[in-house]
């Protein structure tokens, strides 16, 4: 399981602290109150990292893929130049012009889910000539194989595209590869000139190619509400990438990852790709609605500085309220009480022992 850090508040406190080295009952006291807080904090629209509970099998894609495409009561199946061995799936070989995909077969009923997608691009293009990336998708139609990173243009649903190859000259202003989300009703063409531009949500620059450790990218789906993060630096935590409110995506569409090599070429492998289920409420009105029949769309009244309702970058989405800033400022409040009083004995005593030498 993966049990990466995903709070920005967590990871910043325990690296503070963990370096007063004298002050370990401090810092555990510290520290202790942050998580208790957190807890508070995450009763609901909690992420799942590490827990196994949640996990979906039926719309998860693991190592070692027993009986992926081979069987009628396979779970995922796949198209083009795919190959599945033992330990990986490769989308597309390190070649020119391959196209290649999987599919989940099981339709997707849950409300809020998460994705996590570990993946590994690479070849042995030097830089800027390797293509074309990988897409993700969660959408209406599977298994549609055409020019957009192998799966088919005007698509219903969502994609996250994983660009490796930047087409677009003008562009100069982001570096790739480039990971960006596209939302669509099917009136919506993908640009491969712009590498998509006219069309994103949002996106980052994120060094995916070639790198020695494992590489992972989580897609996060909640009460309208799209983000998406990047491990890629090796440090065992989420880097958030988009992270965007207003998103309507229906029920009952179909997982998959595709992708493509043109006149450049890189392996495109997918490791895993794990769904869990994110325990979150609904209103009874919320619950009581056909969520099978939400057209894709974005409500693009809200600007994307907007969905940040944390400024503290702390990506589980619920918003303080009056009592629990309070509580946060009175934990707060005992933590540095606790530091001065600990930093105030261990000062004196090496005062005394100063004191002895002379
Ligand atoms: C589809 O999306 C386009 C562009 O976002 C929008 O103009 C159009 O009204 C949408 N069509 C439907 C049927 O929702
Ligand atoms: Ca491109």
């Amino acid at each position: 399981m993966l049990e990466r850090t995903t709070t920005v508040m967590t990871v910043s406190c325990r690296g503070r602290l963990s370096k007063m080295g004298k002050l370990n009952f401090a810092a555990f006291v510290s520290t202790t109150l942050v998580f208790v807080l957190l807890q508070f904090r995450s009763v609901r629209g909690d992420i799942t990292d590490g827990n196994a509970e949640h996990l979906k099998r039926e719309h998860s894609l693991m190592k070692p893929y027993q009986g992926v495409g081979s069987s009628p009561s396979s779970q995922w199946d796949f198209w083009g130049s795919t190959l599945v061995t033992s330990s990986y799936i490769r989308l597309t070989p390190d070649e020119r012009s391959k196209q290649g995909s999987i599919w989940n077969t099981v339709p997707c009923y849950l409300k809020d889910w998460e994705m996590h997608v570990q993946f590994k691009v690479h070849g042995s293009g030097k830089k800027n000539l390797h293509g074309d990336g990988i897409a993700i998708w969660y959408t209406k139609d599977r298994l549609h194989p055409g020019p957009v990173f192998g799966n088919q243009d005007h698509f219903v649903g969502l994609a996250i595209f994983l660009d490796t190859f930047r087409n677009d000259l003008h562009g100069m202003d982001r570096s790739f590869p480039y990971i960006s989300a596209m939302v669509n009703n099917g009136t919506v063409g993908y640009d491969h000139g712009k590498d998509g531009r006219s069309s994103e949500l949002g996106g980052c620059s994120a060094e995916i190619r070639n790198r020695e450790h494992d590489t992972y990218l989580a897609i996060r789906y909640s009460k309208g509400r799209l983000t998406i993060m990047v491990d890629v630096d090796d440090k065992n935590e989420w880097k958030e990438c988009i992270d965007i409110a207003g998103v309507r995506l229906p029920t009952g569409y179909y997982f998959g990852a595709s992708a493509a090599t043109g006149d450049l070429s890189d392996n495109h492998d997918i490791i895993s790709m794990k769904l869990y289920q994110l325990m979150v409420e609904h209103t009874a009105e919320e619950e009581n609605l056909d969520w099978t029949k939400i057209e894709p769309s974005v409500n693009l009244l809200k600007s994307p500085k907007d969905n940040i309702d944390d400024p503290t970058g702390n990506f589980r989405g619920t918003t303080l309220t009056g009592w629990k800033v309070f509580l946060l400022l009175l934990c707060s409040l005992l933590g540095i009480v606790v530091c001065a009083v600990v930093g105030a004995v261990v000062f004196q005593k090496r005062q005394e022992r100063n004191k002895r030498f002379y």
